[in-house]
């Protein structure tokens, strides 16, 4: 093995079905079936994730899961648990800390590993990646999909692509070849309709992409094109950034079908409050300051924000007041909602001192792309 040529090694890692994974380990009578964790299917609940056997169904992430229940009625559905998940979370975040100090969680169940220099001193991030993938399995008896490459932005597209249990590298010189053949949706940012924009313009793969110049780009997409530009090329300087410091704590919710009636805005309100205040409990935060972020069906986007004499955690306030705000600022019921989140910012309290400085997943969770 070359290891001259890793001038930076960056290794992505995301966990299979996790939510899944999770239940499926706890309950071994579920092996092999088709398991959705998800809201309540005899209502108006989504799916959170779907088991690789109820994948094959067509259940995916944020799919009504009463629309899951119509594919696979003997799916076996469950409710989250969250601080079970999180539980997992932290311990999988202690064994990456064994490789090394450069990690950037950004979600529950992933995280980018800097390995370029390591505690273990191996220039081969490829050991090191099977390494991880093995201590994982071995401390939680889950499993893990590993990308390896020269940027983030590499790595986690290659992390994807050979789910579940997976292990895909991109070696430096071979960049080129790796992105030729690679449909433009698996870059990151380009989701549907940027996909659509693209096939319109006969750009399928990366390949294709790579021929626009950056102008063209540009005028095309705007600032996007530039990056757009970079990407075809592989080209990704962002660092792995350990810092902790989050300025706000917030969940939001792409959904399926467009929201219009009122009651169903709300019901998702205090959902994603919910969420919201797990994490600020967890985590030991106080807040003041509510915002509601709706995105109406058009893509225009609007935030609207209160600010409490009285600091909170708690589900109940932060579902009150962005109800409110859903009432009074903005035109829900007249005009239908793509998106809603909710985040609680303007912290009175400093998180407690046993938080670690990298904390195990970024506290922003985005929920559909
Ligand atoms: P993902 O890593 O996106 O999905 P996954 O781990 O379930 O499956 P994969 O093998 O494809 O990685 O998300 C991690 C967890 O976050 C997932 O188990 C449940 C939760 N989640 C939601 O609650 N809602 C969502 O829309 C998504 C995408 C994830
Ligand atoms: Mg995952």
């Amino acid at each position: 093995m070359n290891t001259e040529m890793w001038k930076r090694a960056i290794i992505h890692i995301d966990m299979d079905a996790f939510f899944a994974a999770v239940e499926i380990r706890d309950s071994p009578a579920l092996r092999g079936k088709p398991v959705v964790v998800g809201g309540n299917p005899d209502g108006r609940g989504v799916v959170s994730t779907a088991s690789y056997e109820a994948r094959k169904f067509g259940i995916h992430s944020a799919m009504p899961a009463a629309e899951a229940k119509r594919l696979c009625p003997a799916a076996i559905f469950l409710r989250p648990n969250f601080s079970k998940y999180s539980q997992v979370s932290d311990e999988i975040r202690s064994i990456l800390s064994k490789y090394t100090d450069l990690i950037e969680p950004t979600s529950i169940d992933e995280a980018y590993l800097d390995v370029t220099e390591n505690r273990l001193k191996i220039d081969d991030p490829i050991l090191l990646a099977k390494m991880i993938q093995q201590n994982i399995f071995a401390a939680t008896r889950l499993t893990a999909s590993c990308g390896v490459a020269p940027n983030k932005y590499l790595a986690k597209i290659a992390s994807d692509l050979k789910k579940p249990n997976g292990l895909t590298i991109v070696y430096p010189n071979q960049v080129k070849e790796f992105l030729e053949n690679l449909p433009v949706r698996k870059i990151p940012g380009v989701g549907p309709v940027s996909e659509k924009e693209l096939h319109k313009l006969g750009i399928k793969t990366v390949g294709e992409l790579a021929l626009k110049s950056s102008e063209e780009l540009i005028r095309l997409f705007g600032k996007w094109g530039s990056a757009l530009y970079e990407r075809a090329r592989g080209i990704d300087r962002s660092p792995v950034i350990t810092e902790w410091d989050p300025k706000q704590v917030g969940s939001e919710e792409t959904f399926e079908r467009d929201l219009v009636s009122i009651p169903k805005m709300e019901e998702k309100l205090r959902e994603l409050s919910e969420e919201v205040s797990f994490y600020l409990k967890r985590d030991q935060f106080q807040a003041k300051t509510v915002t509601l972020k709706v995105k109406y069906s058009d893509f225009t986007v609007i935030t609207r924000s209160r600010t409490l004499d009285q600091s909170f955690d708690l589900a109940e306030v932060m579902s009150r007041e962005t109800i409110k705000l859903l009432r009074e600022k903005t035109e829900a019921g007249h005009r239908s909602v793509r998106l809603l989140g909710v985040s609680a910012s303007n912290f009175t309290s400093e998180p407690t001192a046993e938080i670690p400085k990298q904390t195990e997943f970024d506290l922003f969770t985005q929920r559909t792309f």
